[in-house]
């Protein structure tokens, strides 16, 4: 008996840019007695029906846009006698989907990190349930991934879960319902641990993949603080110095070390932050501008960004701190017209963010806007064939339009074309090539490029462009180019390097109170011997 863990992909380019980390998650929490899982990343290979046998257990991890490639992976297993479980954020939202499109004979909702050992112990036993509830676990529940189980030579970044959930509500995100908005923080040490396992390996680049890596604003603090909410203001504290220890530590690593994490724009006010994500090598951050105008702001709960030259000064100052941001923009709200393109790359250029994603609005089951969407839909539902728009995640690829919700003054056309030409504006050879002077060499310089161009053109596969001989075409192309950055990325294994010795006194989350820079436990690197 085999355990397998797919990560479904219709698209396969042999190299992956970030490790998909629930892989290497979920590979910690099976119990010894099932030996070594089987890892299937179908972003680099697709599966091979041939390695499943009957009795062997495969769980398949969905969210939305690769759902039904996950649910043909699980009829291809359950068809040759295997058990199918499913897990995810899609599964989780739509757990008896994926019992009936996926035949699945289990789903897991939720976290995965306790409830998987069960499940497996249970398909073991020849009874699993169908619905296991993996809830939230709490933040010193994470397990660290199996980083042996993985192959170096295949990925760019690993990722590092540092905190889930996220105290915002946007209405195009589902973090905040299925994460929760209590942040759910992992303590510095096991990430730390981590992280110096991945350095062992020659990992060098690391994402955090955090939903918010900045959980307490200043604002949040001050408002706890007027309104004498004193558990509060301990509550927020103690997340906020757990925040700083972990960066006091991830500055002590070594210093090749590069991360990169997800960030509300609020950390632009806070210098103190931002300071300590330069010195922990934080180099970077998605930062979600979302819109540009206030309306668009408004009309997707956002509207503590800022607009305007009040928006560009604020990405400026990460940039003066020495954090490069990605912004991420999205295109297709409904207060968007024809000059909000040109105003937004515009504006992406003035604030001299170093990366740019220019999203088109995809509403996700679990957010507001689904929501709404679906209400709407309930009236006058619109079908593709025999499937309504509002499970459009059935829909075969071939045939799914690009988009889903009617803009009331642009075509999906009109939407699409301007936002390709928005791509094409930002990522011209002339405005890379300027961009690219923030490196600190030649080399780098031409890594700086070769990564743009392959950012850009992996997205030309993911909806934007339709037409298959340009998909054909740019999913060849980013083959080689992630084939190449690849090489960019790789670093001498350092095996020798151990982690730190944590010095006992490790201060509850209770306890702690944040006084500008973080006192108490600090971790010392011990290089051992080479022999
Ligand atoms: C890091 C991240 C990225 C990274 C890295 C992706 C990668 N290669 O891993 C980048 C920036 C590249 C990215 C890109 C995108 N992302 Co993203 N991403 C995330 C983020 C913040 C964390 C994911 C992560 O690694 N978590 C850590 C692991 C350990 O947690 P996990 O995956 O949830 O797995 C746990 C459980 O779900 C469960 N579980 C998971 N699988 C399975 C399987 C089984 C069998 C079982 C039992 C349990 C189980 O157990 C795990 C451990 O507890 C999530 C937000 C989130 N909270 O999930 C969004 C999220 C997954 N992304 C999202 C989206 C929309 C995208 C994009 C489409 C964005 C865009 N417009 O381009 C792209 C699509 C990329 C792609 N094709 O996959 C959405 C998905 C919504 C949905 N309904 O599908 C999320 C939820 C964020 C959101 N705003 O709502 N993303
Ligand atoms: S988009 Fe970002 S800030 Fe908004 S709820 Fe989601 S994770 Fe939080």
């Amino acid at each position: 008996m085999s355990v397998h863990l797919v990560n479904p992909s219709d698209n396969s380019f042999g190299t992956g840019v970030i490790t998909p980390r629930w892989l290497f998650v979920l590979a910690a929490a099976t119990p010894q007695v099932a030996g070594d899982p089987i890892l299937v990343d179908e972003s680099l290979e697709q599966i091979e029906p041939e390695t499943i046998h009957a009795g062997d257990i495969v769980g398949i991890s969905v969210h939305t846009g690769n759902a039904l490639r996950g649910y043909a992976v699980g009829k291809m297993a359950r068809s040759r006698g295997a058990w199918v479980v499913y897990g995810g954020i899609h599964a989780t939202l739509f757990p008896e989907e994926a019992l009936e499109r996926g035949e699945a004979h289990a789903v897991v909702k939720g976290d995965g990190d306790v409830a998987w050992g069960k499940v497996v112990r249970d398909c073991m036993a020849g009874n699993p349930v169908r619905i296991y509830e993996g809830g939230r676990i709490e933040g010193d529940q994470f397990l660290a991934a199996r980083w042996d189980l993985m192959n170096p030579e295949k990925y760019m970044w690993a990722s590092v879960q540092t905190i889930r959930g996220c105290p915002k509500h946007c209405s195009f995100c589902s973090v905040w319902r299925t994460d929760g908005q209590k942040p759910r923080q992992r303590k510095f040490q096991s990430v730390i641990d981590e992280i110096v396992s991945l350095r062992r390996l020659g990992f060098r680049f690391v994402a955090l993949a955090d939903d918010n890596f900045y959980p307490v604003t200043l604002t949040d603090l001050r408002l706890a603080r007027e309104q004498n909410n004193t558990a509060k203001v301990e509550e927020l504290t103690a997340i906020r110095q757990e925040r700083f220890q972990l960066m006091e530590e991830l500055a002590k690593l070594p210093k090749d070390m590069v991360f990169f994490t997800q960030i509300t724009m609020e950390a632009g006010e806070d210098g103190d932050y931002l300071d300590a994500m330069r010195r922990a090598n934080i180099k970077g951050a998605l930062v979600g501008v979302e819109a540009v105008t206030p309306e668009g702001l408004k009309a997707v709960f956002k509207d503590w960004n800022y607009s305007g030259e009040a928006l560009a000064k604020q990405l400026q100052t990460f940039k003066q701190h020495g954090v490069h941001v990605l912004g991420s923009f999205i295109f297709g709200l409904p207060t968007d017209k024809p000059a909000t393109f040109d105003a937004t790359v515009a504006m992406a250029l003035k604030a001299g963010v170093t990366f740019a994603q220019f999203v088109m609005m995809t509403p996700f089951p679990g957010t507001v806007d689904f929501r709404r969407w679906e209400k709407e839909q309930a009236k006058d539902p619109t079908m593709v064939g025999d499937v309504p728009i509002t499970r459009y995640w059935l829909i075969p690829t071939e045939v799914r339009p690009k988009m889903f919700t009617p803009h009331p003054t642009m075509s999906s056309d009109e939407i699409r074309e301007r936002t390709q030409k928005v791509w094409d504006r930002f990522y011209n050879w002339s405005a890379i090539w300027q961009r690219s002077a923030c490196t600190p060499n030649f080399s780098a310089r031409i890594a700086f490029i070769f990564l743009s161009k392959l950012y850009r053109q992996m997205y030309a596969g993911t909806g934007i462009s339709t037409d298959s001989a340009r998909r054909k075409k740019s999913k060849r192309w980013a083959r080689w180019t992630a084939k190449q950055c690849k090489r960019l990325f790789q670093a001498k294994p350092m095996p020798e390097l151990a982690s730190p010795k944590w010095e006992i006194g490790i201060p509850s989350l209770g306890q702690a109170a944040y006084q500008g820079s973080v006192g108490g436990v600090a971790g010392t690197f011990v290089v051992l011997p080479k022999d």
